[in-house]
């Protein structure tokens, strides 16, 4: 009784477990982040959220030197932080736009 019931759920349950598979494939190609290389910068000013980087060449998407205002998504990271730190960071691009997922001090 009990083995037939799992039969008749079967074809209820298969396409849940490809959805489930499905899913964690997303969720590997969404967790890229700790495969980012650190970038070099100097902090030049912070304002809320976003901070003013004289930053070194960004690897992970193929940025020049330059300075330019970055939106900070690691909050905890850059309020140990202040204008003149060195630091190293990761940069993405999210919705268009490069925002920084982890900042810290660079020693
Ligand atoms: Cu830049």
């Amino acid at each position: 009784m009990k083995f037939s019931a799992i039969v008749l759920a079967l074809p209820y349950l298969l396409p849940l477990a490809v959805l489930a598979a499905e899913h964690d494939h997303h969720d590997h190609m969404a967790a890229p982040a700790a495969q980012v290389s650190w970038a070099q910068g100097t902090i030049k000013k912070i304002a809320d959220d976003k901070a003013t980087i004289a930053h070194g060449p960004i690897e992970s998407i193929g940025m020049d030197a330059m300075t330019m205002r970055f939106t900070i998504k690691d909050a905890d990271g850059l309020a140990k932080l202040k204008a003149g730190d060195k630091v190293r960071f990761q940069a993405v691009m999210q919705g268009g736009e490069v925002v920084v997922t982890r900042i810290e001090s660079a020693k």
